[in-house]
């Protein structure tokens, strides 16, 4: 997008660029309202006890506040006593120096980040198969160019409308669209096929496609022979897969299996895409890796405007996870368990590898065990409400709660910052430079406009006032261009290699594709044409199977629930729900359920409903839409408080990638009897 600074006043407009063709969302448009809304902090604010108010200081006292607090946790624990919670907003530059103020100015395992809640299941499974996590190994305007594009567990429509110029164009061009969705999304209303499972039934979807692919003969065996390994197994597997059998388990009629197969293994190109819906569960990587198999099965990943792909979340989903931030990972996607990675970062950082701290654990293990015997016992977060966004938050609630020392840097109150002893008010994206990795793996510069508001500091500059008074064995430097070349440094020879994307780079060649190595050579706009980055060159396909939810429902708990987003909301709220127009677009909470089960509940459009699981509720106003599959409710989760659809949700998580089942568990829904039908107590 481009920003036009009038007088004082930022305005938002779209840019002509490849990637969303000039387009915005809502949310885009109206982003600049934020930088100078009354709810912006603007000072530093400290508790002085338990439970007491949170008041206004300076920022001297805040940060000795947090030294302070830090440094006593230290002497009555561990260095691992102390966490950091970032998130997939952040730039890359602060990604980076982030992972490494954890492992050097804190000396802690312990960081994790929201992307966990994200793109960890597509990124594992991507890793296992390809050698590789990035999102797109192509351009997405090569989409345009698919004959049938697989669009699993996505809702762009809402949650991408950019990328609708590309499905559309593809359209235009003659290309089938199939959407796999428990709901008649926005986005399904556009497909020409539209399957519609229960949730949680995707990896077996996936087996049956290939089940179908496989007996009428329609595989890629000349690319299974040459490019990959695994096959043998997989075919064994998916043997047992057959479409009527799945049709029992998912609800998808086998004619639309069949047709699907079809589709997909009889064209020349063809693209498979997941998203949340088919990744947020406890086999999520499974479940991509089911998908994935079906690419290499029909030869796709590779070939021009065929392939598997992951469509990215937030802002910096990609880059944010390629820099550190996540607890098993140093900065260029090395491996923080890896000792020839652990020397090379080292040396950039200019400590010792031995200094360096192991893996840690995964976002929800991590939250869970705040507070604990076991758990550290002060937290920073940067670029994350969990207390609206984790899954069973009430429990990640009570574990904030039991911190002896929370620290949040924000530019507004989330709810997690209600919570903290310590909230550190920083920039926001219009006053900060540096760059971004969008979902092609595409590095992008964003620019400052204007310098933060007085008593506003940047991310970076909150680092470095603590690394100082933590006496950290190295500077952090606080300019983000510094930091880049840096981060260039210690990614070189990595998996996700920036050696050769420079700032000025970027700003000529409209953003340079990771791996670039050289920055006199090329970028890598295509992956995969030739070999993959493995050991041997070739993709590894893994036999999988479906298993059920982590929850099944019962007699108490009949029916299905799953959570995602509307458009006019982002994420846990914190920035949208104070956007007038965003509000009046996407005012409240709801609970989506189909006609047939609201008359069961005796329930109307607009009643308030009761969702209930074993780890908690939410109440909300009943959205009733024939849409939704009639055992399935739906609830997005952008809102705190009675209307929190991660009260409710499970908090099983993947034993692979430690995603949570954000996506299905088991609840009962009742109506909320107004006052005066209920019985006096
Ligand atoms: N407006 C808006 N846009 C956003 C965001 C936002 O909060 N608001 N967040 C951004 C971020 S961080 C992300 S990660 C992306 C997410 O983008 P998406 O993945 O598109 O978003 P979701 O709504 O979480 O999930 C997509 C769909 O999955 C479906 N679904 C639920 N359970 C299942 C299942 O078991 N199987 C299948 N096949 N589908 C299922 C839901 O009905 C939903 O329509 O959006 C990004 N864009
Ligand atoms: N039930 C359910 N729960 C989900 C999901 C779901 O589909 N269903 N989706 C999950 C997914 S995919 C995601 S990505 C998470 C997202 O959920 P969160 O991790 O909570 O992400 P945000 O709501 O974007 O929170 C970002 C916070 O950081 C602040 N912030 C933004 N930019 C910066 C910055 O540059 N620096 C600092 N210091 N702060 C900043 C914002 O003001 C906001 O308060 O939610 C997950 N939770
Ligand atoms: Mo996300």
């Amino acid at each position: 997008m481009v920003l036009r600074t009038s007088g004082t006043r930022i305005e938002v407009t779209p840019r002509q660029f490849p990637t969303n063709q000039g387009g915005l969302c809502q949310k885009g448009w109206t982003a600049a309202e934020l930088l100078d809304h009354p709810d912006r902090l603007t000072t530093p604010l400290v508790r002085d006890r338990p439970h007491g108010p949170l008041r206004p200081a300076g920022w001297a006292e805040a940060l000795d506040r947090v030294a302070a607090g830090i440094r006593a946790t230290w002497q009555r624990y561990d260095r691992d006593a102390v966490a950091v919670f970032g998130g997939g907003g952040l730039t890359n530059e602060k990604a980076y120096a982030l992972g490494k103020f954890a492992r050097v100015a804190l000396g802690t395992r312990n960081i994790d980040y929201n992307g966990r809640w994200c793109m960890s299941s597509a990124a594992a499974a991507g890793l296992r198969a390809f050698g590789i996590d990035r999102g797109l190994p192509f351009p997405v305007t090569d989409l345009a160019q698919a004959q049938t594009l697989l669009l699993v567990g996505a809702n762009p429509a809402e949650t991408m409308p950019p990328l609708m110029r590309h499905l559309a164009a593809m359209r235009e061009r003659g290309g089938r669209l199939i959407v796999v969705d428990p709901r008649v999304t926005a986005t399904a209303r556009q497909a020409d096929l539209h399957l519609q499972p229960l949730p949680g039934t995707d990896l077996a979807v996936a087996n049956a496609l290939l089940h179908v692919a496989l007996v009428e003969g329609r595989l890629d065996r000349a690319y299974l022979a040459e490019r990959t390994t695994g096959f043998d197994e997989v075919r064994r597997t998916v043997a047992g897969y057959w479409p009527a059998e799945v049709e029992r388990l998912s609800g998808v009629p086998v004619a639309d299996l069949e047709t699907t197969a079809r589709d997909l293994a009889t064209v020349d190109r063809a693209v498979i895409l997941t998203a949340r819906g088919a990744e947020q569960h406890a086999k999520g990587v499974d479940t991509v890796t089911a998908f994935i198999n079906l690419a290499l099965a029909l030869g796709l990943p590779g070939r021009p405007g065929s392939g598997y792909g992951c469509l990215t979340g937030q802002g910096n989903g990609q880059g944010g996870r390629e820099h550190g931030q996540k607890a098993d990972q140093l900065p260029g996607y090395r491996r923080i368990d890896d000792p020839a990675a652990r020397s090379h970062v080292a040396g950039v950082w200019g400590v010792t590898p031995e200094s360096l701290p192991g893996p840690g654990v995964p976002a929800y293990q991590l939250l869970d065990s705040l507070g604990t015997d076991t758990g550290p016992k002060a937290l920073l977060v940067f670029g994350s409400n969990p207390v609206v966004s984790a899954p069973r938050a009430a429990r990640v609630e009570s574990r904030l709660r039991d911190l002896d020392l929370l620290v949040v840097a924000d530019f507004l109150r989330s709810e997690t910052a209600e919570l903290a002893d310590v909230v550190l008010p920083v920039a926001q994206w219009a006053e900060e430079d540096g760059t971004m990795t969008n979902l092609e793996g595409r590095v992008l510069r964003r620019r400052a406009l204007r310098p933060p508001p007085d008593g506003v500091r940047t991310d970076l500059e909150v680092l470095a006032g603590l690394a100082d008074r933590l006496d950290s064995p190295v500077d952090f430097p606080t300019d983000p261009a510094t930091v880049f070349t840096e981060l260039r440094r210690a990614s070189a020879g990595g998996p996700a290699d920036y050696a050769g994307v420079t700032w000025e780079r970027i700003e000529s060649d409209t953003g340079v594709f990771w791996p670039c190595p050289d920055p006199t050579g090329p970028d890598t706009p295509r992956l995969f044409a030739d070999s993959f980055p493995t050991p041997d060159g070739r993709a590894r396909l893994r036999a999988v199977s479906h298993r059920p939810a982590a929850e099944p429902v019962c007699a108490d708990y009949p029916l299905h629930f799953t959570t995602g987003r509307v458009l006019a909301q982002y994420q846990s709220g914190t920035q949208t729900r104070r956007v007038a127009a965003l509000r009046r677009a996407a005012p409240t909470g709801f609970v989506e359920l189909h006609p047939d089960l609201a008359d069961r509940l005796g329930v109307a459009e607009g009643d308030p409903v009761r969702v209930l699981s074993r780890r908690g509720e939410l109440q909300a106003p009943a959205r009733i839409s024939p849409t939704i599959r009639p055992d399935t409710v739906f609830a997005p989760f952008h809102w705190p408080g009675a209307a929190r659809a991660n009260s409710v949700t499970n908090d099983a998580v993947d034993p692979v990638s430690g995603m949570p089942e954000f996506k299905i568990c088991a609840v009962r829904v009742e109506r909320v009897a107004p006052a005066t039908e209920r019985e006096p107590a």
